[in-house]
């Protein structure tokens, strides 16, 4: 999947004053995890966020409860995560773990779940979706605004 055909938005143009807006975090990888959490607090910044949270929590198994958790006082998260594919089918169990559960909190709970979790072959296609200097793409600047958007776009609706 590549970031052609993303909408051409800007979290500057929304109004999240009344927002309370979690991030919820692994910690593998730390230089891409860095990146993807500075384009989340960039777009929920450019957003004017009223309040954000902020938790890490270790891996990207652990990313579903958490954000379970927390959609229960916010009224959007964005899950951050980094899964890069080793030799065994480990990767795969982590990846679906983490997207099923993740879809799971956000349907059954009707708050929007941004979905920043990368899950790559090679630890260089996620430096070049981290939002870092010489990245092509900022997964986490694009998970935050989705799930911003998305909750504004609830309230406005009145639902
Ligand atoms: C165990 C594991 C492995 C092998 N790789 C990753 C990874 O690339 N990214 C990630 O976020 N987490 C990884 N984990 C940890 C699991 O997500 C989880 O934290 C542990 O299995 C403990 O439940």
């Amino acid at each position: 999947m590549s970031g052609h055909g993303a909408p051409a938005t800007h979290a500057g143009e929304l109004d999240g004053a009344e927002l309370t807006v979690a991030v919820v975090a692994a910690s593998w990888h730390d230089t891409i995890m860095a990146g993807l959490l500075d384009g989340a607090r960039r777009a929920l910044r450019d957003a004017r966020v009223g309040t954000v949270i902020e938790v890490r929590v270790p891996g990207s198994f652990e990313l579903p409860v958490a954000a379970r958790r927390l959609a229960e006082r916010a009224d959007a998260v964005v899950a951050l995560g980094v899964v890069i594919r080793g030799g065994t089918p480990h990767f795969d169990y982590v990846c679906s773990a983490a997207t099923t559960g993740l879809t799971d909190v956000s349907v059954t709970t009707g708050k929007p779940v941004g979905f920043g979790v990368l899950t790559c072959d090679t630890e260089e296609q996620g430096l070049d979706r981290a939002g870092l200097e010489d990245s092509s793409e900022d997964k986490g600047y694009e998970a935050a605004e989705a799930a911003v958007r998305t909750a504004l776009t609830l309230r406005g609706l009145g639902v």
